[in-house]
């Protein structure tokens, strides 16, 4: 054990932050031990502090390592994908096309933090939303290709895909992994109604967890199993409707009323899981926790799909409605953050 500011280190904790040629490639900075070829027994046998940097040296083997003393101390930074790196706020945080390609770091930031952004004035050409995606990660391909038309379909398979209402929701529930990512770029909305929705469901699951902790812990602790079925697809996940974190916050939301499946869970389980079920539903239909807004052409609205619950009010089908949307990632806007970041003049 290293004793650092009243901090107790372990020896192999210190070990395994090792930066030495021997410990970690130079080039790429990937290790190069296991935890199996550290001795079993390892131990600090002697330490120097000099105030900024602390330098270590092993038992039984010898082996000297050096640290940055501010590192060693650094608290663990949260988990930014849980509700403790996030902020609560349903207000718009909008940003013009030519900006986000002139700098995505304020788009990027709103969507980790706030769960989503409106870029306005992207243009209105066809597939366009690809590029969008492209601009800070990967297009997730899905059943539905590389993008999907929002718009009413002649037999659709997907009440998307009609002028009905659609209540707040995350997308493909039924798939494992969920895409984390949604864009949706207006093209045309000339119709009366589909006005837009978004409500905050970490917000929602949290004031949950206030009101009622059984309510929440049943849904964090019950599968649910969600489907999606056309002549060419079969998709099925069983995941809860709030996901925790091993530490247990809230990491993750599915919520869709269309594809999911009554749960198969222990029969004497089932009353408790409706009631809990109708709780957080209640509270997710709350008014005061929806933002309703209207896409205008050129509008591309970018959100986290673990996060926020999207939704539409029915429009005439007789005019004029087109969306498109496609899937991407968070993990790659948390890197293309971090590189903007490490890129950035100081
Ligand atoms: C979806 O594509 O997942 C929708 O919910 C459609 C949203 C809309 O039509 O505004």
């Amino acid at each position: 054990m290293l004793y650092l500011d009243g901090h107790a280190l372990p020896a192999v904790w210190l070990r395994d932050h090792c930066g030495c040629p021997e410990c970690a490639d130079p080039r790429s900075g990937q290790k190069l031990f296991g935890v199996t070829d550290l001795p079993a027994d390892l131990a600090v046998a002697d330490s120097h502090d000099d105030g900024t940097t602390v330098t270590v040296t092993f038992a039984p083997d010898g082996h000297v390592s050096t640290y940055a003393r501010d590192r060693l101390l650094a608290p663990p930074a949260p988990d930014d994908r849980t509700e403790d790196g996030k902020e609560f706020d349903l207000r718009i945080t909008e940003v013009a096309w030519a900006d986000f390609q002139a700098d995505r770091t304020a788009a990027l930031d709103a969507l980790m933090l706030r769960g989503f952004v409106l870029l306005r004035d992207v243009p209105t050409a066809d597939r366009k939303v690809l590029d969008v995606a492209r601009g800070f990660g990967y297009v997730r391909e899905t059943n539905y290709g590389t993008l999907f038309e929002v718009r009413v379909e002649e037999n659709p398979h997907n009440l998307a895909f009609t002028g009905l209402a659609i209540a707040p929701h995350t997308d493909n529930p039924y798939r494992d992994p969920v895409p984390t990512v949604q864009l949706l770029h207006c093209l045309v909305n000339g119709s009366t109604g589909g006005d837009s929705g978004l409500v905050d469901g970490f917000a929602a699951a949290a004031l949950l967890r206030t009101e009622d902790p059984a309510a929440f812990s049943v849904l964090a602790g019950t599968p649910v199993t969600f489907r999606y079925a056309d002549p060419d697809t079969e998709l099925t996940a069983s995941r809860p409707l709030i996901g925790l974190d091993p530490r247990g916050r809230i990491r993750e939301v599915r919520f869709n009323n269309r594809s999911a499946r009554p749960p198969r869970a222990p029969h004497d389980e089932l009353v408790a899981f409706y009631a809990a079920y109708r709780a957080f539903a209640a509270i997710l239909a709350r008014p005061a926790g929806r933002l309703d807004f209207r896409l205008v052409p050129g509008d591309c609205l970018v959100f986290d799909n673990t996060r926020m619950l999207h939704a539409r009010t029915a429009f005439t089908e007789s005019g004029a409605r087109h969306l498109q949307g496609c899937y991407a990632d968070l993990d790659a806007v948390a890197s293309d953050l971090a590189v903007l970041r490490r890129r950035a003049p100081l």
